[in-house]
């Protein structure tokens, strides 16, 4: 596409994407997360909570790969051997499956494993990032920052699970780093509505204190012009 500044509809205010520094960035929408037998449900999370954030997600990418700009994946999850894995995060939570345990798809959040792969609504395509974090920022442990410097990304229009946790960890590194964020309400999503909906006020609250906030359909609007 050709490069432009386009203003898009977002909380608190109008978000000016330039289209020749901005980046997708999807966080997580791994099958750990969003399907059944994934460490999600294995922690007693009901699924289909993130599941709504799909297709929203599917139409965002079609669009944002048709205008030829960058898309980043990122998934959470460790190396096999689990030396990247912090015992006090293994150690969190009363699952039944615990990262590293063999579930049905098998070892829980550990790259290479089926659970811990992209779901195959968003797979990544040759020439896609796909950037590994054992953390819940995608600016930790990673190279991210070094890809995005050397792309030239100055902004980053976020999606993905889950909104309070990884989302908004992310969201909030970035901006740190001197990003503009806008996160996507309707391409994130929570096991927990509530914390949805405070997770993205939380980001545009205090004037965009971390960011901005806006929906897939003017983020559309606007590439495909
Ligand atoms: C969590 C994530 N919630 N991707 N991970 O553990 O938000």
């Amino acid at each position: 596409m050709l490069h432009k500044t386009v203003p898009i509809a977002a909380n608190p205010s109008t978000f000016t994407l330039d289209t020749a520094h901005c980046a997708l960035l999807i966080i997580d929408m791994q099958r750990d997360f969003l399907e059944p037998g994934g460490f999600g449900e294995a922690l007693g999370n009901d699924v289909s909570q993130l599941r709504r954030a799909i297709a929203p997600n599917m139409a965002l990418l079609a669009a944002w790969r048709a205008a030829k700009l960058p898309v980043l994946h990122t998934r959470e999850g460790h190396r096999p051997d689990l030396f990247d894995l912090p015992p006090a995060k293994h150690r969190r939570g009363d699952a039944p499956l615990k990262i590293g345990d063999v579930g049905p798809m098998g070892r829980v959040l550990v790259r290479g494993e089926a659970g811990h792969d992209i779901i195959p609504e968003l797979y990544p395509l040759p020439g896609e990032a796909v950037i590994d974090k054992p953390g819940k920022g995608a600016f930790f442990a990673t190279d991210i920052h070094a890809i995005l410097q050397n792309l030239g990304i100055t902004q980053l229009v976020v999606t993905g699970v889950t909104t309070e946790v990884c989302v908004n960890t992310t969201i909030r590194e970035a901006n740190d780093r001197g990003y503009e964020c806008l996160a996507v309400a309707d391409c994130c999503a929570s096991y927990f509505p509530e914390f949805h909906e405070t997770g993205l006020r939380m980001i545009a609250a205090q004037g965009g204190i971390f960011g901005w906030v806006g929906t897939s359909d003017t983020v559309i609007a606007a590439i495909s012009q």
